[in-house]
């Protein structure tokens, strides 16, 4: 078969997608339907919707087993969840956070009056880079926000150490690591508290929703008024509404019962893509400590445009006219967007800004089967194999 046949049997910018339905990258993790539908009628049956409910203080016990974790705060979402511990650690000024992440975690600060400053990442990990932090202190600054991106956590020995000595609070996005771990210990455990999100693209979910976990009795105490409005019988102190109703912590309930399929299904996966990309020139897979517990939920690929022959973004409509929904995340990065760039003097962080144009993430979870890899590697492959004819297709396009 010439290439030329090879491409147009992908209908690339034509006829029908490879896939007839959309693979999406984070289609939910959906736990057993009749089990969730049970717990849904014991709720009408209850007739207790929400207001620290019958599942949610089951969930939020069920976490902090399987996190051996003290305390377990449901709330109903991670970016209340973030401002809920901002608020309460009494965090102002200006606190570092990585320019690599959801923009939720620099608008938690930002919502909250506090200056997000943003930090480089470290190639290999994509996570903050300990070593460029230093030089951002300030006398301003209060705090260091980690993000343990794609579920790999951040090298959070340095940071302990480097907030102890400059008398700074550590807190972290653990928005990507349930079920994860560091050296052993799950996420959940350090700093002074970290926070999940549970949305429905996450590798857990509860609809909408998210946890405030920590080992500080005081501080866990604090975020259950604040969650609540301040209010304990009496309105003890300022507070909001970050409460999970109980239709979430029933979804979470379920979902708990199958987590260790649904990680057992990104792994199959994992390791299935990673074969299939074997060998596609500039393209690479993210690795995993296979040592720690992972989640193994994001297939985070790196593209060299030098050796693919084509553009990040080029290869993403490509693989978008196939119904694979790839996505950029997180483009353009935080320090880039609107909010920040008008409000900041822009930093430059070159190693964030050469990655965020790299990186590409593939569909995962246990709606993806070995068959669909198999048919997004393929046209990987042959988007590689044949990137000068595309690119001639592409400009052929755009002319018209
Ligand atoms: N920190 C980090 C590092 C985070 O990644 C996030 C959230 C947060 C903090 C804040 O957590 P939350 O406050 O949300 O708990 C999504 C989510 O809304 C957001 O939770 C998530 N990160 C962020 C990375 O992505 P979108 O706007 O990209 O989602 P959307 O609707 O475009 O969907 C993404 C893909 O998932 C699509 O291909 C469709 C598919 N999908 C989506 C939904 C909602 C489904 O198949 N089913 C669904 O129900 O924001």
């Amino acid at each position: 078969m010439n290439s030329k046949t090879r491409i147009e049997e992908l209908a690339i910018w034509g006829a029908s997608p490879a896939f007839a339905e959309k693979l999406h990258v984070n289609g939910p993790n959906i736990g057993d339907r009749s089990r969730f539908i049970q717990r849904i009628n014991d709720i009408l049956d209850r007739k207790w919707l929400t207001n620290n409910g019958h599942y949610v203080q089951e969930l939020e016990s069920s976490i902090a087993r399987r996190l051996k974790v003290n305390h377990c705060i449901a709330v109903c979402n991670a970016t209340v969840g973030l401002e809920i511990i901002i608020r309460a650690l009494g965090l102002k000024g200006e606190v570092i956070v990585p320019a690599f992440t959801f923009i939720a975690t620099a608008h938690a600060l930002q919502w909250l009056g506090v200056k997000p400053v943003f930090c480089d990442i470290d190639p290999l990990s994509h996570n903050i880079d300990p070593d460029k932090i230093e030089k951002l202190i300030t006398p301003q600054t209060t705090g260091i926000l980690g993000v343990h991106l794609w579920g790999r956590a951040c090298e959070i020995d340095k940071l302990t150490d480097l907030a102890g000595r400059h008398n700074l609070k550590l807190i972290f996005d653990a928005a990507h690591a349930f079920d994860c771990s560091y050296k052993g210990r799950m996420i959940g455990n350090f700093g002074t508290a970290e926070v999940f999100s549970f949305h429905a693209t996450k590798f857990f979910n509860t609809l909408e929703g998210g946890a405030i976990v920590t080992n500080d009795s005081e501080l866990a105490k604090k975020i259950r008024l604040m969650k609540n409005f301040g209010f304990c019988g009496d309105v003890l102190s300022v507070g909001t509404n970050g409460k999970m109703n109980e239709i979430s912590a029933a979804m979470g309930l379920t979902g708990l019962e199958m987590i260790d399929e649904f990680k057992a299904a990104n792994y199959r996966n994992y390791q299935h893509y990673k074969n299939e990309l074997k060998g596609i020139p500039g393209v690479s897979l993210i690795d995993y400590d296979e040592k720690q517990q992972n989640n193994y939920q994001y297939i985070v690929l790196e593209l060299d445009a030098a050796k693919t022959g084509l553009s990040r973004d080029q290869v993403m409509d490509i693989l978008w006219a196939e119904n694979v929904m790839a996505r950029r995340y997180f483009y353009p990065p935080c320090h880039q967007v609107e909010p920040y760039r008008l409000s900041l003097p822009a930093p430059h962080l070159p190693i964030l800004e050469k990655l965020s144009t790299r990186v590409l993430v593939l569909p995962n979870g246990t709606a993806i089967s070995k068959s669909d890899i198999q048919g997004i590697c393929q046209i990987l492959r042959l988007v590689v194999a044949n990137s000068q004819p595309i690119t001639r297709k592409i400009n052929d396009f755009a002319k018209r």
